[in-house]
């Protein structure tokens, strides 16, 4: 190293609070980051460096997988230190010209009037005069708060509730729910046959040992192990099923597309129509039915209620009996395959494998092929060697020993309960995400208030399931101002046109963003803050999801600020100076004092004092001994269900759950066992087999981003001139891509580059069209989370940001979970240049070929001096 370069740790992912993945080592040169680069677990060494690091390793069939000598980062890693200096980044406090506090506030005008460059003692005394008027005014409950996105990995500084925390020292506010977006089919539905909070996804531990010494095959349901791990950990699941081929276990994709996992690892691909999963599913149940292939005994010891599946599947209840050939009318595998795929399953050790699960445990009903998985692998005795749910990403997340596929850590480093209290909150006055634009913009009051069920909240039990709320909440009046951090309601929530229109109403009075980059909801905010990345604060944060190894890391502030901007908690502590509540706030606790109470609490303390690893930087922990020995996954349940119960009320897989027949006995749309359910009151027309379906003729397949996450990472060079992260149109623009079968293509008219609208009755979106075999007819598949980039705000859009046509319905009529794919959309090719003529404004807006639209110059001081 020469010497004017300084080396700072930083913990890589973008999940949020705490939990983050492979560390990363930032040289910066010149107060500027040049490099992002692996870091060394060798050569750090285990305990604090104290003894050597020995990498741990599964043994099976004769040869071993082991732990990475240096950390696995991402190219997300490595592009982010592009996005610190992004000509995006908002530097400076800002207002929106045409609201005035004490005049016009001109609510239409949002997303599309201009800002000023303010002070931040002016940003400040602005947002505490608001905040004073409202509580005055209508009362606390009326603040509503949006913090639950992801984000960088920030612990001290991040979002994740600092504004809360301020508002909760003021009395209160009304909390913005976050969906369990990531499981809803899981949370909604698995949960109710086989409990498994928190989350709805099956027992873990252990299984990367299990799957590579017992499985035959592992089906990778909605599962794509290169792209999504990115997002979280880094490419060690990839690396994992690597081994996997060489110990010859057989890798099953099915989806609707070849995803860059199944490019990479896949020996078969299944391609199902979107969102149709169940179908498959109850045909696979129907052929080990009629051909006596699953497990009685298991069943008879294991489960309650077989019976009323049994019936469904044969036709009893609606008399369609769902053999392959029902099923290859609706998904589109053809029957032959099916009845394959089920035979050869019921003759081997098969595992499931997830990240999460993709569209078909996000869209419409999505908790029936969740709970109808479980259905399955119960009838092939879950719990068996080889016989489990199997996840690619997000170890521990929840801390949670049972979420360990890996080798199980000493102990899992946990600063989140200590330091994050407020991150994980159920309190009554809150509104689902999916349920915001209906509550901004609705006629409610507590009088007549706006209904539903749970708080649903990622992480609580399955009883909120059944415990009823309301907006506003009891005595509370309705919502009159937003303060947002990490906001994407326009690009990764559904409904994302009804979120503008809700924002556009004269009820909500004021709305405050706070953010690094003037993209997504900041564009539709009053006053926006500026706010650091990572690299510009110093933190304490641990690696829990990388799969190699849990680490603690101190975080070193590697480069100053840019521009005035400041931390997400000296955002708050900013506004709390104002209405003098800055000690309630910190309880007088400064930042360093709460660094040493997180890391008193890690578990690390045990092995190094507080000053010893602020010296040392960072505390690898190695696996705990015998792990090996660790029973996997459902083993327990599988060899003494009553010794090792479910959480279920009988301990059992509830094939009849009696509880959603007890609490819910009208519910036609989530009954007390799993089904098909073509369509519903909430759902009457989002099939292809629906008249719908003449005008909007494809499924629309909308995957987590390969190249972004979410809406962040958009604006990187490195990724944007790569051909299947951008398709370049005739004029000049990057369009997010569309990816289209020939067949289809050839009807319509369509060839590689060409641009198309993407359309259905919510409005219309963009895209460049890729023509390709990867993805199976009658769907069209297009990332989510490009950033909006909009013709007729409102109505259309050039940047590819789908979930602005996403349905705004919830799940189904009890479940507030969200929709953002497999549902109905038309496609046809546009002149890009006619468009511009049509819309000079829209498609004369600053542009960058190599970050794309650039909202900041389109900032101006009323003076007409730009902000940057
Ligand atoms: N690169 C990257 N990584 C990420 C994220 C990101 O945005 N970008 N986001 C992170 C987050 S928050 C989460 S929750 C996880 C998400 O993890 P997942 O839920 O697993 O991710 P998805 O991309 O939604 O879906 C995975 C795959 O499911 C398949 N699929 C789509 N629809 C269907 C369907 O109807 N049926 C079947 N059988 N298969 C289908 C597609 O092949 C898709 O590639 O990823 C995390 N990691
Ligand atoms: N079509 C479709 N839509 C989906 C899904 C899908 O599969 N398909 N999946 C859903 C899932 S699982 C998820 S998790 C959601 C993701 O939705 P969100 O979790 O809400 O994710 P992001 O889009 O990443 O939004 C985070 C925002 O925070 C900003 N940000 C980053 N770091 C910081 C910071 O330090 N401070 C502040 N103030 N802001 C910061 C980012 O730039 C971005 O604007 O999307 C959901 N939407
Ligand atoms: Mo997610």
């Amino acid at each position: 190293m020469t010497e004017n370069i300084s080396t700072t740790i930083k913990t890589m992912g973008f999940c949020g609070p705490c939990s983050a993945s492979e560390p990363a080592e930032v040289d910066v040169m010149d107060g500027r980051i040049v490099r992002i680069r692996p870091f060394d677990y060798q050569a750090r060494g285990a305990e604090g460096g104290k003894e050597p690091l020995v990498r741990w390793a599964i043994k099976a069939r004769g040869r071993e997988f082991k732990a990475a000598e240096k950390s696995e980062i991402t190219p997300f890693a490595l592009a982010t230190k592009h996005r610190v200096y992004s000509p995006n980044r908002i530097l400076y406090p800002m207002r929106r010209v045409d609201w005035d506090p004490n005049g016009e506030r001109n609510a239409q005008n949002r997303g599309k009037s201009k800002y000023v460059r303010i002070t931040w003692d002016e940003a400040t005394q602005l947002i505490a005069d608001e905040i004073r008027r409202v509580h005055e005014q209508y009362g606390v409950n009326s603040i509503f708060v949006q913090s639950d996105g992801h984000h960088q990995v920030k612990t001290l500084h991040g979002p994740r509730g600092c504004e809360g925390a301020l508002l909760d020292v003021l009395g209160g506010y009304c909390l913005q729910a976050r969906n369990p977006d990531s499981w809803e089919g899981w949370y909604w539905g698995a949960k109710h046959i086989w409990g498994c909070d928190p989350v709805g996804e099956g027992d873990q531990q252990n299984l990367f040992l299990d799957v590579a010494r017992h499985a035959d095959t592992v089906l990778f349901w909605g599962c794509d192990v290169v792209t999504t791990p990115w997002g979280w950990g880094g490419h060690f699941p990839s690396r994992y099923c690597f081994f996997l081929r060489d110990i010859g276990v057989r890798q099953i994709y099915v989806c609707p597309d070849v995803n860059y996992g199944a490019a990479v690892h896949a020996d078969k691909w299944i391609p199902v129509l979107p969102n149709t999963d169940a179908a498959l599913q109850l045909a696979i149940a129907h052929t080990w039915i009629k051909e006596g292939t699953y497990d009685k005994e298991y069943l008879e010891t294991h489960s309650v209620g077989f019976d009323w599946f049994e019936y469904h599947v044969m036709g009893g209840d609606d008399g369609i009996e769902k053999t392959p050939e029902w099923a290859e009318g609706i998904c589109g595998v053809p029957a032959r395959i099916i009845k394959a795929l089920a035979r050869s399953w019921a003759k081997q050790n098969v595992s499931i494998a997830h990240s999460n699960g993709g569209s078909y445990i996000r869209s419409t009903y999505s908790h029936e092929p969740a709970r109808m998985e479980v259905a399955l692998l119960g009838m092939q005795g879950l719990g068996a060697p080889g016989r489990n749910q199997l996840k690619m990403m997000e170890y521990q997340l929840f801390s949670l020993p049972q979420q360990t596929p890996i080798p199980r850590s000493k102990f899992i480093p946990n600063l989140f309960a200590v330091l994050l209290p407020y991150a994980a909150d159920t309190r009554d006055s809150l509104v689902p995400e999916t349920l915001v634009p209906e509550a901004l913009a609705g006629d409610y009051s507590h009088e007549n208030p706006l209904t539903w069920y749970g708080c649903t909240v990622a992480g609580v039990p399955v009883e909120d399931q059944f415990r009823k709320m309301q907006y506003p909440a009891e005595g509370s009046e309705r919502i009159h101002m937003v303060w947002i951090d990490s906001p994407k309601w326009t690009s990764s929530w559904n409904g994302g046109y009804k979120f503008i229109e809700a924002l556009h109403s004269d009820l909500i009075e004021c709305v405050v963003a706070q953010h690094i980059w003037m993209e997504d909801d900041c564009l539709l905010a009053d006053i926006i803050l500026p706010v650091n990345t990572k690299f510009e604060e110093r933190d304490i944060n641990c690696d829990i999801m990388s799969g190699n190894y849990n680490t603690l890391v101190l975080e070193e502030q590697s480069i100053e600020p840019l521009g005035e901007s400041k931390s997400d908690w000296e955002c708050a502590v900013a506004v709390a100076e104002k209405l003098g509540v800055v000690d309630e706030l910190t309880e007088g606790k400064s930042l360093d004092d709460k660094m040493r109470i997180g890391f008193e609490s890690s578990g690390v303390q045990d092995y190094l004092s507080f000053d010893e690893f602020l010296e040392k930087k960072s505390f690898i922990v190695p696996p705990a001994e015998g792990w090996e020995n660790d029973p996997a996954g459902f083993f327990g349940f599988y060899t003494d269900p009553q010794k090792h119960p479910l959480t279920t009320p009988s301990g059992l897989i509830e094939y009849y759950s009696s509880r959603l027949a007890e609490k819910f006995p009208d519910d036609k749309e989530r009954m007390p066992y799993p089904r098909w359910i073509e369509k519903g009151e909430t759902h009457p027309d989002e099939r292809l087999t629906t008249p719908r379906a003449e005008k909007y003729p494809f499924l629309l397949v909308s995957n987590h981003p390969h190249w972004r996450l979410h809406s962040q990472l958009d604006d990187c060079a490195w990724f944007r001139e790569i051909k299947t992260c951008k398709v370049a149109g005739p004029d000049g623009y990057a369009y997010e891509p569309v990816w289209i079968n020939p067949v289809d293509a050839g009807k319509l008219g369509l060839a590689s580059g060409d641009i198309v609208r993407i359309y259905n009755d919510r409005g219309w979106t963009m895209g460049g069209v890729y023509v390709t075999e990867r993805i199976r007819p009658r769907t069209v598949l297009q990332d989510h989370g490009a950033r909006m980039d909009p013709i007729e705000l409102g109505v259309s859009d050039r940047g590819g940001t789908n979930n602005l046509i996403a349905p705004k319905a919830i799940a189904s009529k009890n479940c507030a979970g969200e929709v953002t794919s497999g549902y109905l959309v038309g496609i046809e090719k546009v002149d890009v240049f006619e468009l511009a003529k049509q819309y000079p404004e829209a498609f004369s807006r600053p542009y960058d070929p190599e970050t794309g639209p650039l909202h900041i110059v389109d900032a101006w001081l009323e003076d007409g001096e730009e902000v940057r």
